[in-house]
């Protein structure tokens, strides 16, 4: 396994790599790495022939009041991890690589940008998709693997892909999760015990959800939304940041659901904002 920092040598990579015909994947993270990563790894292993992963801690993702600096690194147990997995090439470039002195080119997604985590992230969105079009530019993948996880991520990435008609393909990987529910995330671990048990009612809302739409054939949005309202009733001191149903294209909310509509929920669990949903 190769650690690369530079674009230059990631370029080169993907370019000999291609030259041998072979299918370049690439997984973007920020890093402290946990199964539902590892997830994406894997399934571009099953469907690539060299995988290259990036940890980068991306600044322009972060709010000012946001957690840029205290979001947890763990550079070599991520290392380790890949090593395992088989993954070919690690891209672990420094911040002035990425954004060189006086970068003030920037990639916005106009609208979608706005909805969900958008919307309490302002300018969150217009950070995903500058550094995802930079690792795009210097892998040159043929396929990108994105967790559903970060579902409005997927959708406001699909956007510039079709809008820029970058020769890149999407695929949305399944939420992982740990056994009581609890999506896998890297902000997990700023979870104390309490906060721990009460991030649960994200996917026990998620959950119930789920069941009133697919058994109980409840179509109404709002009637959902009420569903989960009540779940986060019993967690007082979890705060609500949104509940949605929403097209997963457009992200904008739908009155009635139907299959492949996105019901996504996010909160604040003490100082942590977690998020979580379903693609009914
Ligand atoms: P990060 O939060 O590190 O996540 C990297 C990828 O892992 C994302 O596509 C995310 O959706 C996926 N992922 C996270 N938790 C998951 C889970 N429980 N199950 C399945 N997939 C999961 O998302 C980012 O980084 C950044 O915004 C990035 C795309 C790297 C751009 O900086």
């Amino acid at each position: 396994m190769r650690i690369y920092h530079l674009a230059s040598e990631l370029r080169a990579w993907s370019r000999a790599n291609r030259q041998q015909n072979q299918l370049i994947g690439l997984v973007p993270t920020m890093g402290a790495l946990h199964e539902g990563h590892l997830s994406l790894v894997r399934q571009a292993k099953a469907e690539c022939t060299a995988v290259a992963v990036s940890i980068f801690v991306n600044p322009t993702q972060f709010g000012p009041k946001e957690d840029f600096a205290e979001y947890p690194r763990t550079f070599e147990a991520d290392c380790a991890l890949l090593e395992a997995e088989g993954v070919d090439v690690i891209f672990a470039p420094q911040p002035e690589e990425m954004y060189p002195p006086g970068s003030s080119t920037f990639v916005e997604v106009e609208g979608l940008s706005q909805h969900l985590d958008g919307a309490s992230r302002p300018g969150h969105f217009r950070g995903v998709a500058t550094i995802v079009a930079k690792l795009f530019i210097a892998a040159e993948p043929a396929r990108a693997y994105f967790g559903q996880k970060d579902a409005a991520q997927v959708a406001v990435l699909r956007r510039m892909v079709a809008d820029l008609g970058l020769p890149v393909g999407l695929v949305a990987c399944p939420i992982v999760r740990e056994p009581d529910g609890l999506a896998m995330s890297s902000r997990n671990r700023y979870l104390n015990a309490t906060e721990r048990q009460g991030a649960l009612v994200l996917s026990r809302a998620v959950r119930r959800v789920s069941a009133a739409f697919l058994q109980e054939g409840e179509r109404s949005s709002a009637k959902l939304i009420d569903i989960a309202k009540q779940e986060f009733a019993a967690e007082p001191e979890v705060r609500i940041d949104y509940i949605v149903a929403a097209d997963w294209a457009t992200l904008l909310p739908v009155e009635c659901v139907e299959p492949g509509t996105l019901f996504a929920v996010a909160a604040w669990v003490g100082t942590t904002r977690l998020i979580d949903n379903a693609v009914l």
